[in-house]
């Protein structure tokens, strides 16, 4: 029996009186924003000016009805997700308790408290800042260079407290589902199911049930699965003790792939159900949707060093994905995801890391990962500082939320890895004379964590990201463990410098981009530039306004209009990823995953995301979709020449055609090959090499494109343009773009684009709706048509249709800048104490990395564990 308790409630801050209306699920933030009783913390500079929020308690409440067959259950729980964070909950004016982590759910027994008729509940949320600089002064913590230091203190969503890409906004609030919980005679306390694969395909399930009896009558529990076909098992539970199991078998399981391995949209999973039984009576039951599939991390030792490898279902696959980041900062993670995950399946990705600095995501996330094949890296909620875990109540506290995430996800087939931490281990430099946090970052992710995990789960767990070989050792190797580049963005380095990273897996790295002009003006500025204090206010990455014109310029001259950054950053940050996505790609085997820094944002703001808060694409979103193609082709440029590689990440060979054009803007080929090629499953492949000698002499100035591509029967399955200049040197012609529209179905919009010339990077825009079109900032060839589509929701007349859908590309981009000014401009950037400093930083040497890139000697990759 469910009483729900979200909905409307009343609130105040306990230093006044009068009360107001209020929404659960929300925060204080939302609620006073409501009321207008502060500015839109998501507008203009006003963090600042709503930073009082967080430093007054609030009390929550709101009045239900209790009625007689509710009370008369043997047990009544306050069910709470999110109680973000340190409250006492009061029913009846009776303490019922004390919260204080925003990441577990509440599940308190307060029927003792409950009466017949109206009953109150009340949650008083004390002020996290005032908590956080109480506990700093008592127990001092390494400064934080993402938000406020101290916050380490409170189990709460970190970005909270200020990120290089959150604004500070601590909130207070019940922001998750909240619901009295009425159980009779007896109750199911965890339930559990493992799979045995069997060398003849077979999967076995177990299915562990346990349960709480309140009362004598004698408990049984059947337990039962129905396949994605229909076909259905069951079994009745053995006991052992209050414990029930039970093991069913499966002949032909359907296996869970993820995307590019299955060829599939949906994954097929299976529902295993338990219910439980007082005498005749189903008391409870528990529904869980699980995927039949093993994964594995292989750290196995090789030709390379140690391997990074996942193994799914015994394939070693390449994970192409990025970071997620909460969706919002004001829902602490609980907005709607699903948007999001359809953007990743769009973009390829096979993986997203649910990064350790935010909130764990909601169940959604992870159902939807399921289902669309998308494998989820989890990292715990700790990230860059240093967590007191010597204190005892601290450490009981994330015992708690440990043991509760971990039941809450591990039946999800998605869910490939548990991680420790974000780059709590490489910080230890920055704190190494407070030595109680370096011993005790080293015994709670070397012991105690992996520890309480193996208890509960067995998946693979990685004590922290990056990671090498021990603690605090090889965590800079790219020889061993997973790697976080950024000496490309933070260090300055250009983007070439990808290739000579030679990681096992690359978890981070990113470059940033202004999103788009309507997100832009969301900012709340109507004269916004890149000087203005709005704009600024909303790029919170230090110095990232330097440096993102410092590599603008790298690529274009000066940008003459403020809006054209808009489109010159975007396509650096996707030129930039993709030349480090598909590097890693090419290497195959030697490196095994791109999860590119980040996959979206929690409010509107200039960052690296490639989806930005409102949902708009960025280059970046549409570029990742060509570039993780499952099979797609790569061209490796260099002085020397041009190889041409196959990236094939499917489980299917082809026997195709591969063609390599150099060509002149007009079209005019200079350089021309055409191969046979075998492509075989699961490979990168470099199939073709090209010297640079014959097109030099052709086009000695290389204004020139080049474009692979692979054909199967005629029909080209993919292709990759490379300009051969940066923008700035390419003397781009001025093409004539012609667009061409239909609508082949209801409310989609078709347009055909042809240009006369080479057109670099075309950008469609459409004043229409916010809708995405199929593709977009691509390259278009002289001659060669394309057709892309939007869904506009609605049929329009061509005339509206012609007013509203443009495009340009980047010889249309103004200029103020020449070589000259911009290249003056860059030097002083770089001169600049932060970026002179974060260069410095990221090329440090510690022991272990003495050489530039970072290889750990053999003597210790040979070690046996
Ligand atoms: C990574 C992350 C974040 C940060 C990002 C961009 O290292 O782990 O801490 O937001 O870099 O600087």
């Amino acid at each position: 029996m469910k009483l729900d308790l979200k909905g409307k409630w009343q609130f105040r801050a306990t230093d006044e009186t009068e009360f107001f209306e209020a929404s659960v699920p929300g925060c204080n933030y939302l609620d006073l924003l409501a009321l207008c009783k502060i500015p839109d913390p998501y507008v203009g500079d006003n963090e600042g000016a709503v930073a009082w929020v967080a430093e007054k308690d609030w009390l929550y409440c709101r009045t239900f009805d209790v009625g007689r067959a509710l009370l008369a259950c043997d047990k009544i729980y306050l069910v709470a997700d999110g109680l973000d964070t340190l409250c006492e909950v009061v029913i009846n004016d009776e303490l019922a308790f004390i919260g204080q982590n925003a990441h577990v759910r509440h599940r308190v027994d307060i029927k003792k408290l409950l009466k017949e008729g109206s009953n109150e509940i009340a949650i008083c949320f004390r002020s996290p800042t005032r908590f956080v600089d109480q506990a700093y002064a008592a127990c001092k913590t390494p400064r934080n260079n993402n938000g406020k230091t101290g916050a380490v203190h409170i189990r709460k969503p970190q970005y909270h407290f200020g990120w290089d890409f959150a604004p500070y906004l601590p909130l207070s609030g019940v922001t998750g589902d909240i619901f009295l919980e009425g159980v009779v005679k007896a109750e199911i306390t965890d339930f559990k199911v493992t799979q045995a694969h069997r060398y003849d395909g077979s999967v076995t399930l177990e299915m562990t049930c346990g349960t709480a009896s309140y009362g004598d009558t004698p408990l049984s529990t059947l337990f039962s699965v129905k396949a994605p076909s229909g076909e259905e098992y069951s079994a009745a539970g053995v006991d052992t003790g209050g414990e029930f199991k039970a093991l069913i078998e499966i002949d032909k399981p359907e296996l869970w792939w993820t995307r590019e391995l299955s060829g599939k949209d949906e994954q097929p999973l299976y529902e295993v159900v338990c219910a439980l039984s007082a005498g005749n009576d189903i008391v409870a039951g528990r529904v869980l949707k699980v995927g039949l599939r093993t994964i594995k991390l292989n750290r196995d030792k090789d030709e390379f060093g140690r391997n990074f490898c996942f193994e799914l279902n015994g394939v070693k696959i390449f994970c192409k994905g990025a970071n997620f980041i909460p969706p919002d900062c004001l829902t602490s993670g609980r907005k709607s995801c699903s948007a999001l995950i359809t953007a990743a399946a769009e973009a390829n990705m096979n993986m997203l890391r649910a990064w350790g600095g935010g909130a764990y995501p909601a169940d959604e996330f992870y159902d939807e990962c399921d289902k669309r094949g998308i494998l989820v890296w989890q990292d715990f909620g700790f990230a860059c500082q240093a967590y007191p875990f010597f204190v005892p109540s601290f450490s009981d506290n994330v015992a708690t939320e440990v043991e509760y995430q971990v039941k809450r996800l591990r039946h999800h087939a998605s869910l490939a890895l548990w991680c420790g931490n974000n780059e709590v281990e490489q910080m230890t430099v920055s704190w190494l004379w407070m030595k109680a946090y370096v011993e005790w970052t080293e015994k709670f992710f070397y012991g105690i964590l992996p520890k309480q995990i193996k208890q509960l789960d067995g998946r693979d767990y990685l004590e922290g990201s990056p990671s090498g070989l021990d603690f605090l050792y090889g965590q800079f190797a790219d020889n061993v463990g997973d790697k976080h580049i950024w000496e490309v963005w933070h260090g300055l380095q250009p983007v070439k410098y990808y290739r000579k990273r030679f990681p096992r897996f690359c978890s981070e790295y990113g470059f940033e981009s202004l999103p788009d002009g309507k997100t832009l003006a969301a900012f709340g500025d109507e004269r916004l530039s890149l000087k203005s204090k709005i704009f600024k206010a909303h790029h919170l990455c230090h110095d990232g306004d330097k440096k993102l014109i410092y590599y603008v310029l790298d690529r274009f001259n000066a940008p003459a209009e403020f809006s054209d950054y808009v489109y010159a950053s975007q396509v650096c940050q996707a030129e930039a990823v993709k030349t480090a996505a598909e590097h890693m790609r090419r290497n195959k085997g030697r490196c095994n995953g791109s999860l590119f820094w980040q996959l979206n944002d929690c409010w509107p703001a200039t960052s690296w995301a490639a989806v930005d808060y409102f949902g708009r694409k960025k280059a970046l979103a549409y570029y990742a979709r060509r570039f993780y193609q499952p099979l797609a082709v790569s061209i490796e440029d260099s002085d020397g020449g041009f190889y041409v590689y196959t990236l094939n990440d499917t489980k299917n060979d082809y026997s195709a055609k591969l063609n390599l054009k150099v060509c002149e803007y007009d079209g005019k080929v200079l350089v021309e090959k055409d191969k046979e090629i075998e492509i075989k499953a699961g490979e990168s492949q470099n199939q073709l090499g090209l010297g640079m000698a014959a097109v030099r002499i052709q086009n000695k100035h290389l204004r020139a494109y080049a474009v692979a591509t692979i054909s199967v029967e005629d029909t080209v399955i993919a292709q990759n343009v490379v300009l051969l200049r940066r923008e700035k040197y390419a003397k781009l012609p001025r093409p004539e773009i012609k667009l061409a529209f239909d609508f082949p179905s209801d409310g989609v919009l078709s347009v055909t684009l042809t240009s006369d010339k080479y057109a670099r990077a075309v950008r469609l825009v459409n004043e229409l709706t916010d809708a995405p079109f199929s593709d977009n900032f691509f390259d278009l060839l002289p001659g060669v048509p394309v057709t892309v589509t939007v869904n506009l929701g609605r049929t329009c007349p061509l005339s509206a249709v012609e007013k509203n859908v443009k495009a340009f590309s980047a010889a249309d981009l103004s200029r103020r800048g020449n070589l000259f000014s911009d290249f003056f401009k860059r030097l002083g950037i770089a001169l600049t104490p932060v970026c002179f400093f974060s260069r410095l930083y990221t090329r440090r040497t510690p022991r272990d990395m003495k050489k530039k890139h970072i290889i750990l000697r053999d003597e210790y990759l040979s070690e046996e564990e």
